[in-house]
């Protein structure tokens, strides 16, 4: 691991993340205050919070992977991906309303999900051994939340801010991946009954269980696995569109459904 931080330093960047995000208040990017934080820095940082909230009693379902298209990368000028952990509580139901006013500026992609049915593991991870593993994949909704001012930030810093990760939301029809072709499955992606974006899933990575190899590489440099049973979120198949109190979003997803959810 390549890090530069101190475990001083470390905790006081995770106080600063943690209290961005409990209370929903943006601060400027870490690497203003340590020009040489390093990507591996990031996932001390982020690690940290995980530790801190399953100290808690919070729970952990699964990992995210983000910044897997290159629409998401355009958007935010960051041309690595990342990943970040998911909690229970993170997540809100289908249909339901999501409050924004514990979030700084909120934006919502649409992805897929996989849930996995054993261990995936190592740095040599392949798209078949993800499907392999794959129980089923279902239509999600990520809303994401940078806790960075005017979202902006580099790796290091978004990757301590666990990526961005805020809540999500499953919906639609659990289906077999492989009765689909994960590559191909269009999506729509409706705000306020207008259809504000479109794209295919092969945008992410080329194939979404691409990025769920990729997620489980970075997992194994970080001394991590993929345990049976994970929730993962692949990564946005289009640029997130930002909401606010009173916007519905609808996505309408090939084979899977759709999901959908408003913001108050
Ligand atoms: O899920 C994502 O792709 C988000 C990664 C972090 C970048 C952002 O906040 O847009
Ligand atoms: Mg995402």
């Amino acid at each position: 691991m390549n890090l530069t931080l101190s475990k001083f330093d470390v905790r006081h960047l995770t106080d600063r993340i943690e209290a961005a995000q409990l209370n929903a208040k943006a601060i400027t990017k870490l690497t203003d205050d340590f020009p040489s934080m390093t990507v591996m820095d990031g996932y001390a940082v982020q690690l940290e919070l995980r530790r801190r909230w399953l100290a808690q009693g919070r729970r952990q379902v699964g990992w995210k992977a983000g910044l897997t298209s290159k629409a998401k990368m355009l958007q935010m000028g960051v041309f690595l991906p990342g990943i970040g952990f998911l909690m229970a509580d993170m997540a809100r139901p289908e249909s339901s309303a999501v409050r924004t006013d514990d979030m700084v500026h909120p934006r919502v992609e649409c992805e897929v999900a996989f849930v996995t049915k054993t261990r995936l593991a190592g740095a040599n991870c392949s798209r078949e051994e993800v499907l392999a593993a794959t129980d089923f994949v279902v239509p999600a909704l990520e809303i994401i939340d940078s806790r960075f001012a005017g979202f902006k930030f580099d790796l290091p810093s978004v990757i301590a801010d666990n990526s961005s990760s805020a809540r999500y939301v499953t919906g639609g029809r659990a289906r077999y991946a492989q009765d689909l072709d994960l590559s191909t499955l269009g999506v729509v992606m409706e705000k306020n009954g207008e259809a504000t974006t479109l794209a295919a899933s092969s945008a992410v990575m080329g194939h979404p269980a691409d990025a769920v190899a990729l997620l489980v590489k970075v997992l194994d440099e970080l001394g991590e696995d993929l345990p049976a049973g994970s929730f993962v979120m692949s990564g946005g198949i289009t640029e997130a569109v930002p909401v606010k109190a009173g916007d519905h979003i609808l996505a309408r997803y090939q084979e899977l459904g759709s999901v959908s959810i408003r913001f108050i």
